[in-house]
């Protein structure tokens, strides 16, 4: 794939102004030796604030000797205030006693290299300035030896912190290891970026649209980001027979990797819609891909496609128990988490995202799924996206051009109403399907899989011919 042209596109969460700053700095003796170890750090911890909530973003400096991991920690002001979704770090919080612990991809710090962490948080009666940064068990002081700038610098990009400039041109190979920062989803340069693609349909049913030859044509004809792996759970699917269809969604990652496009692995519950249901084979099967796959860089876990007929509650106990499972064999991937009323943010059942808001996943480095079939979801469903896309992190792991049935007529103009409303908050998304399913939804004309005409023209449907488009403008990832 070409490196890009665009500029990424800033963005911020959408709350208060920043409204406290703070530099834990000062002065500590210097070692005598220069050859003796030497430890110091310094932190600067900044708040966006309103009423019960904030978010942190934390630049720690190391000005010690280098670490490989490193573990912050610090004491709140209050009782009352408390760590929520973090990124870039493992949060735990006891009292006012917070430690932040680091990830494989920003453990190791050199002498003077810098790295960002934050979370959101709440508060109750006060959101005071926290206090006694320690990195390691060293007191955060800042140091005289080499004196400190007074604001926080960006990290240099010789920093040994930073990973070296790509020296592929594959969206795996520039973004590397992903992981979610505020609300967004970021590569290993640690800056927002938006995956885009393509889900298989029911892998059950459409393996022969899933092979070498169909994924050259998605990493290069299309230039796509992404393969989503919809494995269906009944319907034929994995229940059916777990060992096959693990080793067949690891087979498709492989091939995914291989090609430098990233890879969900979809959990695809559909009826029944609980997942709980599935609680049993859901633990098995991670426990199985996860550990299969912990070393690579190119797997996102989707836990539950479209949860339906139940509560925010029954959803939020399903995912953390199976999150658990996923962190124990492979801790730092990104994880996907279906929401209310076939993933529509709960719009579908009558809610809204403030149930999530209010009572998010207890879990880190996770984003909340959205769906849409962009003939039957319009303006309130795209209004809700617009609002959450400030406060949770979102994946459109699933869309179509036509109605929710997966059929009928395309509704282009709200299709592209859509896709610029994601390409603005850096969402990303994948499209259904990249199949020659005998519905308007598949990209691709009954036959063509047989055939092994991907990369025809005439193979296209009007859906392929147009979401192929979409997907096939200039990714511009940042590297710096
Ligand atoms: C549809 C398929 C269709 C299949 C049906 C039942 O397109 O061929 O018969 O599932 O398995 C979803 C689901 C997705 C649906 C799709 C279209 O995640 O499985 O696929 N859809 O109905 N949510 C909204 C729409």
């Amino acid at each position: 794939m070409s490196l890009l042209k665009r500029l990424p596109r800033g963005r911020t969460l959408g709350v208060a102004g920043t409204v406290g700053a703070l530099v834990a700095g000062g002065l500590i003796l210097a070692p005598m030796v220069s050859a003796s170890a030497s430890a110091g750090c310094r932190v600067t911890y900044t708040t966006n604030q309103w009423p019960g909530g904030f978010t942190a973003n934390i630049a720690i400096t190391n000005l010690g000797d280098p670490v490989s991991a490193w573990t912050l920690g610090w004491t709140f002001g209050d009782a009352g205030q408390k760590v929520g979704q973090g990124w870039s770090a493992t949060y735990t919080q006891s009292g006012t006693a917070v430690t932040a612990k680091s990830l494989d991809y920003n453990g190791a710090l050199a002498t003077g290299a810098s790295t960002n962490i934050g979370f959101n948080g709440t508060w109750t009666s006060a959101n005071p300035t926290p206090s006694a940064f320690t990195l390691n068990g060293v007191t955060c002081t800042g140091s005289v030896s080499t004196p400190p700038p007074t604001t926080q610098s960006p990290t240099p990009s010789t920093s040994p912190s930073s990973p070296p400039p790509p020296t592929d041109t594959t969206p795996l190979a520039i973004n590397g290891q992903l992981h979610v920062c505020g609300v967004n989803l970021c590569n290993q340069y640690n800056k927002a970026i938006q995956l885009r693609g393509m889900s298989t349909h029911g892998i059950q049913w459409f393996a022969s649209c899933v092979n070498g030859s169909s994924l050259d044509a998605l990493a290069n004809d299309w230039q796509a980001d992404l393969l989503r792996i919809a494995m269906y759970v009944q319907e034929q699917g994995y229940e059916t027979n777990p060992s096959g269809f693990t080793a067949q969604v690891n087979n498709y990652v492989d091939l995914a990797e291989a090609r430098g496009m990233y890879a969900i692995i979809d959990f695809h519950t559909l009826t029944p819609g609980d997942p709980n249901y599935n609680l049993d084979r859901a633990k098995t099967f991670f426990a199985a891909v996860a550990q299969r796959n912990a070393n690579k860089k190119n797997v996102i876990y989707e836990i539950a496609n479209e949860p339906n007929g139940v509560s925010w509650q029954g959803i939020k106990s399903y995912a953390e128990q199976v999150i658990p499972i996923i962190r124990a064999a492979d801790p730092d991937a990104v994880v996907i988490v279906g929401t209310r009323g076939w993933s529509s943010l709960g719009v579908s059942d009558g809610s809204s995202e403030t149930e999530i808001v209010n009572n998010p996943v207890n879990a880190t480095n996770i984003m909340y799924a959205f769906h849409f079939y962009a003939a039957s979801h319009r303006d309130n469903y795209r209004a809700t996206v617009s609002r959450a896309a400030k406060l949770l992190p979102l994946f459109v792991t699933e869309f179509g051009t036509v109605s929710a049935t997966g059929g009928g007529a395309l509704d282009l103009g709200s299709t592209g109403a859509w896709l610029d409303l994601l390409d603005q908050n850096k969402i990303s998304y994948a499209n259904w399907t990249y199949s020659d399913a005998n519905e308007s939804s598949a990209a691709f004309r009954p036959g063509t899989c047989a055939a092994g005409s991907y990369t025809n023209p005439s193979s296209l449907s009007e859906s392929g011919t147009y979401v192929r488009s979409r997907i096939r403008t200039a990714d511009n990832f940042p590297t710096g």
